[in-house]
């Protein structure tokens, strides 16, 4: 029998990724098919930190093997940012439209476009935790492009490839995103197990 396994997130886009990368392998359970309402906490000041909040969270209240993600945008020439911050940089409230132009803005003027995106995962099996990390190099150009994906996606243009990951789509994406190599390890562990 397959595993189940409840990925902790509110984010449709997220849930429909990882399903498509870890495919019929592990049961996946959403927060709506466990009945889970509430807000959780994500107060950390660290990637890691978060993953591990969220997916204790569920972990303690509801009992379910699980694993949380937290995904960050790092800029290399803003010291890092957003970072942890990247789903509200631009205040409260996940509107990504207004997190790209405040991110356009402080890249006026600078040379350096070097950036990541950093994925950490946080497992909680058989009462142990785990963490796995997945980064995707890349640029961020100075306009939109494209339309598939989510949050900073068509701001974002992956090492080795000239279109945004907006541009590219689900499918390339999911193959070399920093989600994508972090579900990899989880998965590769999973299967070791
Ligand atoms: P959950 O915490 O409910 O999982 P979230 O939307 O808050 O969902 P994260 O904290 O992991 O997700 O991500 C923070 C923000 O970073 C997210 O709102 C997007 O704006 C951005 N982001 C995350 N993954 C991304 C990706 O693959 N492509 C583009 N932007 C991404």
């Amino acid at each position: 029998m397959n595993k189940k396994l409840v990925f902790v997130t509110n984010n449709a886009h997220k849930l429909e990724e990882i399903s498509q990368i870890l495919g019929d392998k592990i049961d996946l359970l959403s927060l709506k098919d466990i009945n889970c309402q509430e807000d959780i906490p994500e107060t950390a000041d660290t990637l890691e930190g978060n993953a591990f909040q969220k997916a204790s969270y569920i972990h303690q209240k509801y009992g379910y093997d699980c694993f949380a993600d937290d995904t960050g945008l790092e800029v290399e020439a803003l010291n890092g940012e957003p970072g942890v911050f990247s789903a509200r940089y631009a205040g409260s409230g996940h509107d990504s439209e207004a997190n790209m132009q405040k991110l356009l803005q402080n890249l006026i003027g600078k040379t350096n476009r070097k950036a990541q995106f950093r994925t950490s995962i946080c497992l909680i099996i058989d009462d142990k935790v785990h963490t796995f990390e997945g980064i995707c190099k890349g640029i961020i150009i100075e306009e939109k492009r494209g339309e598939t994906g989510f949050g900073y996606d068509p701001i974002f243009v992956p090492e080795g490839y000239e279109n945004t990951f907006a541009e590219l789509g689900n499918d390339i994406k999911n193959q070399i995103s920093h989600r994508a190599k972090a579900v990899e390890a989880l998965c590769t562990y999973l299967k070791n197990e």
